[in-house]
């Protein structure tokens, strides 16, 4: 098949799912042609199944905002025709469903029908999504998706909550590359950041409010006096600074390290004993699962699809959100020295539920049905 995939190319959780999908897609045989306006960044490989077109903004005195939906519609124009593509799959409805709609109108008029998936992926539907600056244009262009797909079964409810929608939506969870994300040997890198044996606490993210870092950094506080520890930030964003000070003036700074966007971040879980994941909404939780998949036990609010990942007192504990008093008795009791090896197996085993391997199929299969139920209604 050949696949056009539309997303963010940042390090956002639904650029990164967007990415591995079409990598792992060209893997098995499929052409795939990335639409974005940048190199994703974890399209760091060549495949002869992969291409990747950039979009294009031409800048121009009159516009205060570039007109970034027009140039994309236009790129998916140029490449589903000039590639002759099956199926257009964009990842986060925010431009990228009504900008594919809008695409796809073009090319009916010139007679090419390309159907067009939707993944809703999170902050799309729960925070940016139902603000009324958006909310007409999303319902509208998921329900004039061939296909949608949300990354759980929270999600899909929250859509049909919250907008008019008339569609199926088919719940593929978030997947993980057990081949890159394992535990690794990386017994230098624990000495050097814990000298004394002390037990290493990660949080990865992109440092937005809704990642409620503050929580982090306050139950860590508290928990390194029952437990030795240190704490490494991962990831860089709005809230990246605040935290800084934060930090800073609850004198923390000789046990938290802040170590920015990582593309190897799979070094680091390897180290980690506990990861912290207190969102105040999280659609999946895709940081989490990387954590899990390099036997990583987790520590995490119980916003959104967060239950559909984190098994309590299996793979680790959640809380209520802002309930930082518990984090702290939950990560305590992770990390005591009788518990962890046995949280850690854990990890791992329920990270293989969500093995890429196991996921792909849905994305085959779904595609499939999507193309076929279209080419029927073009006959109709
Ligand atoms: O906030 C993020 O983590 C980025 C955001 C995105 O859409 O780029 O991630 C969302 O999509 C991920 C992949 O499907 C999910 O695993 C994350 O849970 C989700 N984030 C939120 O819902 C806040």
């Amino acid at each position: 098949m050949k696949i056009g995939i539309v997303c963010y190319p940042t390090f956002g959780g639904s650029g990164v799912v967007a990415t591995e999908l079409g990598k792992a897609l060209a893997t098995v045989g499929h052409q795939v042609h990335f639409i974005t306006y940048s190199q994703p960044s974890r399209l760091d490989f060549f495949n002869e199944n992969i291409f990747y077109h950039e979009v294009i903004i031409p800048s121009y005195p009159l516009f205060q905002y570039a007109p970034y939906e027009s140039a994309l519609s236009s790129a998916m124009v140029n490449v589903v025709k000039y590639y002759k593509l099956d199926v257009l799959h964009v990842h986060y409805a925010i431009p990228h469903a009504s900008s594919a709609y809008l695409a796809k109108q073009i090319l009916r008029s010139q007679g090419i029908h390309i159907p067009v998936i939707t993944t809703l992926h999170g902050t799309d539907i729960t925070l940016v999504g139902k603000d009324k600056s958006y909310e007409p244009v999303i319902t509208f262009s998921i329900n004039e998706s061939d296909g949608v797909t949300a990354v759980s079964e929270y999600l899909k409810k929250e859509t049909y909550q919250h907008f008019a929608i008339t569609k199926d939506i088919e719940v593929i969870p978030n997947f993980i590359d057990l081949e890159r994300f394992q535990r690794q040997q990386k017994d230098h890198f624990k000495m050097a950041i814990c000298p004394n044996g002390e037990k290493l606490v990660v949080h990865t993210s992109n440092f937005r409010k809704v990642k409620r870092i503050d929580d982090v950094v306050l139950m860590f506080d508290q928990l390194r006096h029952l437990v030795p520890s240190k704490l490494l930030l991962v990831g860089d964003g709005p809230e990246r600074n605040r935290i800084e000070n934060l930090c800073r003036e609850l004198d923390l700074m000789t046990c938290v390290r802040f170590l920015g966007k990582l593309d190897a971040i799979e070094e680091v879980l390897s180290v980690a004993d506990l990861f912290v994941m207190p969102s105040e909404s999280e659609s999946f939780g895709l940081a989490a699962l990387e954590a899990l998949a390099c036997e990583v036990p987790i520590i995490t609010s119980n916003a959104g699809g967060l239950p559909e990942l984190n098994l309590p007192g299996i793979t680790g504990f959640m809380s209520n959100v802002g309930d930082v008093e518990d984090m702290v008795k939950n990560a305590a009791f992770v990390l005591q020295d009788d518990n962890l090896p046995r949280f850690k197996a854990n990890a791992l085993a329920r990270a293989k539920e969500f093995d890429l391997k196991n996921i792909l199929p849905f994305y085959e299969n779904f595609y499939q049905k999507v193309v076929d139920e279209s080419k029927l209604m073009c006959a109709i």
